[in-house]
């Protein structure tokens, strides 16, 4: 079996681990979302290409969810000692090493998705894990702060500010002119069955969406597109997708975020007991819905979400 994943950062990369497990002989790609890239001291720095990577190769800081396990800090302390910043964004120095390798492939000409496939090499996640696009696109926050309008970067939003200020305006810069990186549609249009894990509808799944020609491929491939909620009463597990819901104008429920997708893209979806209520909302949208447990507490749990995917899934074929 063929099987599609867009993916962000951690709610990606936890589903991915319970999908492997689920269905250890299927053929899985994953279009990461490159979004949130930033360059900070001269590196390129993939958040949520890493974090897949990481989670499925066994290199993550699991209380965490992204960076390396047993890291340290001593490279952005020096830096800091020359007082160069920034010092909100914390890289360690294993985690450093990568974004060396990176940026040093991309100097030498070689695009994301063949640097990515290096850097997978050493990590064996088990996935074809590719950027959405080799073109850059970084996602910026137009909000207000101390009463001043200004734009920032997703990652200055997210972690220096911990989307605490009023987002104004959500717009993956560049992704109007990015074409899908080699491979993504090919892998569309091949897939059994295309899923969206419970990653952040807004700045995850929806910029990878935003990449001319993935959306349209995903609607025109015939095969079903199903869906699990990353809001769980009426609230996200973690981070703050609520807060980039509202800016883009969808209400924080698990129904709302279906509609959002809509029955254009959305065969199927998935939403959790607690929102057992809001089923019949999705399913008069014309998306095939169930409620079954959506909490990624171990690795069994997740496994069966995948299973309760996949079964959704053939339900809608
Ligand atoms: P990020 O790039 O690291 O923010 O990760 P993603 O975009 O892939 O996923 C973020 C989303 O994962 C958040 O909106 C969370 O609500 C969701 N999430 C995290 N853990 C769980 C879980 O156990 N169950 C569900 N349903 N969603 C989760
Ligand atoms: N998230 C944080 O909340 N604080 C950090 O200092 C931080 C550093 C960081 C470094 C490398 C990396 O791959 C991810 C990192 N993240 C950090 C997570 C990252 O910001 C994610 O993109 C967002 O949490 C949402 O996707
Ligand atoms: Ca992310």
């Amino acid at each position: 079996m063929r099987i599609v994943v867009l993916a962000g950062g951690i709610g990606g990369a936890r589903f991915l681990r319970g999908l492997k497990r689920a269905v250890p002989d299927a053929d899985i790609t994953v279009i990461g979302n490159t979004g949130d890239d930033i360059h900070l001291f001269g590196l390129k720095v993939c958040p949520d290409l890493d974090t897949v990577m990481y989670t499925l190769g066994g290199g993550i800081n699991e209380e965490q969810g992204w960076g390396r396990a047993d890291e340290t800090f001593h490279l952005k302390e020096e830096l800091a000692a020359y007082g160069v910043g920034p010092e909100w964004f914390g890289l360690g120095d294993r985690d450093f090493a990568t974004h060396i390798v990176r940026t040093q492939m991309i100097g030498a000409g070689y695009p994301l998705s063949a640097v990515t496939e290096a850097l997978c090499d050493r990590w064996q996640p088990g996935v074809r894990l590719i950027p959405m696009t080799d073109d850059r696109v970084e996602t910026h926050v137009a909000v207000v702060e101390e009463g001043e309008r200004k734009a920032v970067h997703f990652q200055e939003y997210w972690v220096r500010l911990r989307a605490s200020v009023p987002a104004e305006a959500i717009v993956p810069v560049g992704a109007e002119q990015a074409k899908p990186a080699p491979g993504v549609l090919e892998a569309i249009t091949q897939a059994d069955v295309i899923l969206f894990p419970p990653s952040n509808p807004v700045v995850s799944v929806g910029t990878i969406l935003a990449v001319p020609g993935i959306r349209e491929a995903i609607a025109d491939a015939g095969v079903p597109v199903v869906g699990l909620s990353p809001i769980v009463g009426d609230a996200p597990v973690r981070g703050m997708a609520d807060k980039v819901l509202a800016a883009v104008g969808v209400e924080s429920t698990a129904a709302a975020v279906a509609e959002h997708y809509g029955s254009g893209l959305l065969d199927g979806w998935l939403v959790d007991t607690v929102d057992a209520a809001t089923v019949e909302r999705v399913e008069a949208a014309g998306i095939r819905c169930r409620a079954v447990p959506l909490m990624m507490n171990d690795l069994d749990a997740t496994a069966q979400m995948a299973r309760e995917a996949l079964e959704l899934a053939e339900e809608v074929r």
